[in-house]
């Protein structure tokens, strides 16, 4: 297995030099963040960043993400442009050697919370979300209350771009149903999985966040029934997963350890985290450690080492703690220091693992 840090670029306010502390991480995960959906990636921006990872002593394996035009999504006539685009884009991030692109189908929002910094009974901070309060408020509403908090406007998914369109996407999703979205994302796989062959990359689509419906809008990768259906519509080794823990895991019908065991052969890039979900549907980010939060982080590293899992791994969201929230510039839950004590949990639980195993 591969750690890797996510990484936003040169303006990430978390050094090179102190990521480079954190025993084991050979990897940064990158993207152009500044790139709307559907844009050309220009070579130039791809190489001089692949040039600056590999300088600063990383390898640029793993891009996340590329992310996908909503007309792709709705299956407009005008998605043959943003494909074309999307499959220029692969074939460049081929050429720097780029190994696995994770991205993602949701409609409209990509990962959803509904606060960004809720107080947990340690006094850190973590991304939290209320079920009541997203079933029960229009997304314009949602959009209002979210705008205010530190820090949006900076995170992947959120692009301001995106949210001026929100009036007119809904328009567009409105009666949308989720047999068209399979339609339209198989459509979309058949045209860029050829190119990812050819490029030698793996794509690996990232599960909806959180696993059901939200505002009316149709979600696609939410369960195992739902991976199983996905993987089938393309059949091809580079057609993958980004298996995100903390994405299904907010599901008590998920179980994780059972879906990772089962699909491990088309799991390219494992995003690690717990998540502690309350009976009437909340659930807010927790530590990595098992005894935390829901899911079983032991069992899960566990279900990767016993498969001999090779390709990426990363911590996903910690908690804000020991002030971090002050950082200026922190993208909320992207910190230093408890994605840093999440891969030494990662590490350990996969250290004591290997030497069991050669006993
Ligand atoms: C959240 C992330 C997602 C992910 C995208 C991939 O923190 O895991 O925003 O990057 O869904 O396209």
């Amino acid at each position: 297995m591969q750690m890797t840090f996510r990484w936003y670029g040169k303006k990430d306010s978390i050094p090179l030099s102190h990521v480079h502390q954190i025993p084991g991480v050979t990897g940064l995960v990158w993207s152009l963040h500044d790139m709307a959906a559907g844009q050309d990636w220009p070579m130039e921006r791809i190489e001089s960043e692949m040039a600056f990872i590999k300088e600063n002593g990383f390898n640029g394996d793993v891009v996340e993400s590329v992310n996908v035009h909503e007309d792709i999504k709705l299956g407009l006539p005008s998605r043959k442009t943003y494909i074309d685009n999307y499959k220029s884009t692969i074939e460049k991030l081929g050429k720097v050697g780029v190994k696995v692109i994770c991205y993602n189908f949701m409609p409209v929002f990509d990962w959803t919370r509904t606060d960004l910094y809720k107080k947990l009974p340690d006094g850190s901070t973590a991304l939290f979300y209320e079920k009541s309060k997203v079933e029960s408020i229009s997304p314009f509403e949602f959009l209002e209350n979210m705008k205010n908090q530190k820090g949006l406007a900076g995170m992947p998914g959120w692009e301001p771009e995106r949210l001026a369109r929100l009036k007119e996407l809904f328009e567009a999703y409105n009666g949308f149903t989720k047999e068209k979205l399979w339609e339209n994302l198989k459509y979309f796989l058949d045209e860029i999985i050829p190119v990812a062959e050819k490029s030698g990359i793996k794509m690996a689509i990232h599960p909806d966040d959180p696993p059901w419906d939200i505002f009316g809008l149709p979600r696609l990768v939410t369960s195992k029934e739902s991976i199983a259906k996905f993987l089938k519509l393309n059949d091809s080794p580079s057609n993958g997963l980004t298996l995100c823990t903390g994405s299904l895991g907010s599901s008590d019908k998920n179980d994780l350890p059972d879906i990772i065991r089962t699909f491990v052969d088309r799991i390219y890039f494992a995003h690690i985290r717990n998540v502690l979900r309350y009976p009437n549907g909340d659930f807010t980010e927790s530590s990595h450690r098992s005894c935390d939060g829901s899911l079983d982080i032991v069992e899960i590293v566990k279900a990767y080492h016993d498969a001999g899992f090779k390709y990426y791994c990363r911590p996903d969201h910690g908690r804000h703690i020991w002030d971090e929230e002050q950082r200026p510039g922190l993208h909320p839950g992207y910190g230093l220091y408890d994605r840093g004590m999440g891969i030494m949990y990662i590490w350990g639980i996969w250290d004591a693992l290997q030497k069991v195993d050669k006993k």
